[in-house]
């Protein structure tokens, strides 16, 4: 299992957290996905030989917001 922290831009409150979280869970090989609206960013544990970086930035960047 691997754990990485992605910092993304524009997200402001439950909803957003929800969104993010959401479209993490929903790709194959995450196990947690926990988003911290103080710091802007997502902490994500996942089976890095199912899933790698690229997918998830896509996936948050699909929600709107933006990964740097
Ligand atoms: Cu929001």
């Amino acid at each position: 299992m691997a754990k990485t922290v992605i910092e993304v831009e524009g997200m402001t409150c439950g909803h957003c957290k929800s969104s993010v979280e959401g479209a993490l869970h929903n790709l194959e090989g995450i196990s947690t996905a926990e988003v911290s609206l103080e710091d802007n960013n997502v902490t994500v544990e996942y089976n890095d030989t199912v899933i790698d970086r690229g997918k998830m930035t896509e996936a948050i960047e699909n929600q709107g917001y933006d990964v740097k």
